[in-house]
């Protein structure tokens, strides 16, 4: 199947070393195993670091056992058995880029609480893939929030998208349909229909953006192509609570951590994917145009241990 946003050739360490900082130089591997106040300070940087209890437990335990069997020697040891580690948690989600239809339009359904960046990332997305000569269609099914649609309007604009908009507190669902059926007519590529940021608590919300998910599901078969949560990097496990809560609406295929460049802690990707199993597909690293990248596993693993050692 086709895929969108492909990888950037070159991988970007930058990011992950800077974000994750999980200094080992005093995390001790003797040679017949780890002692306990190794254990526990590993286990206290991996749960700083954001990695969650399920996956902070199963990396230790890795650790702790290949340390034992006298494979680990050293920090660099160390630092290689968490990449190992962390290598097989991520694998199910690693080839994992945007799927595009066989057949036009592709259309993407973006959920999320408020201000997570969820109509920034719209924005991103569009850029890109106009950059890369497809025509994008942009829905505002957000008629929740006074300027929603105005906001979305603009950024259209700037990026060279078509705009569907509804009457203000009308029915999301129905701009959604509207939107489907604009974009097949007009021959559009690629529909990004932006939603109400609803808290994940509110069941009143939370019910209208499934009759959206159930709208687009029966107007187009296949369709939406992804379902992309926008999480804000900065809530720390807070995002798992939104991700579990965003599963019983709609079927969640892919994250986008937006705000990454206002995060200090990256493990968060490893405890959606170990507890959720649902991947990081894009990062958002800033307010402009150009600031999402396609998440690279490889660059993770590779970055977060290298100042580590
Ligand atoms: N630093 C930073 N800010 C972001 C990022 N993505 C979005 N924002 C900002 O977050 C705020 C809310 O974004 P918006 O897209 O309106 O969120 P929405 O309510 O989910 O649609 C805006 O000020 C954005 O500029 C990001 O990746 N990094
Ligand atoms: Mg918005």
């Amino acid at each position: 199947m086709a895929r969108l946003f492909k990888k950037a050739p070159e991988r970007k360490k930058g990011l992950w070393r800077r974000v994750v900082d999980l200094a080992l130089t005093d995390v001790r591997v003797l040679s017949g195993g780890m002692d306990e106040e190794s254990l526990e300070s590993l286990e206290e940087r991996l749960l700083a670091a954001d990695f969650g209890v399920a996956a902070t437990m199963r990396l230790v335990d890795r650790v702790e056992e290949a340390a034992r069997r006298g494979r680990v020697r050293g920090t660099d040891g160390l630092a290689s058995a968490l990449r190992e580690e962390i290598r097989t948690i991520l694998a199910p989600g690693a080839e994992d880029e945007l799927r595009a239809a066989e057949r036009p339009p592709t259309v993407y359904l973006i959920v999320g609480v408020n201000g997570v960046g969820k109509t920034t990332t719209i924005a991103k997305i569009a850029h890109r893939l106009r950059n890369e000569g497809r025509s994008v269609m942009v829905a505002a099914a957000d008629t929740f929030r006074a300027g929603a649609a105005e906001q979305l309007g603009i950024w259209a604009t700037r990026v060279g998208a078509e705009l569907v908009r509804g009457q203000s507190g009308g029915d999301p669902a129905a701009v959604a349909f509207d939107a489907i059926e604009a974009a097949e007519s007009r021959g559009i590529d690629v529909l990004l229909i932006d939603t109400a940021g609803r808290l994940h608590t509110n069941r009143g919300l939370m019910e209208e953006l499934r009759k959206v998910d159930r709208v687009v599901r029966r107007r187009l078969e296949g369709a939406p192509h992804e379902t992309l949560l926008v999480l804000d990097a900065t809530v720390g496990q807070n995002a798992l609570r939104q991700l579990e809560a965003f599963r019983e609406a709609v079927q969640p295929t892919g994250i986008v951590l937006a705000k990454m460049d206002s995060s200090a802690r990256g493990g968060i990707v490893v405890a959606l994917q170990e507890e959720q199993g649902v991947p990081v597909k894009l990062v958002g690293v800033g307010e402009g145009l150009d600031d999402l990248e396609a998440f690279d596993p490889e660059a993770f693993v590779e970055g977060i241990f290298a100042g580590a050692v």
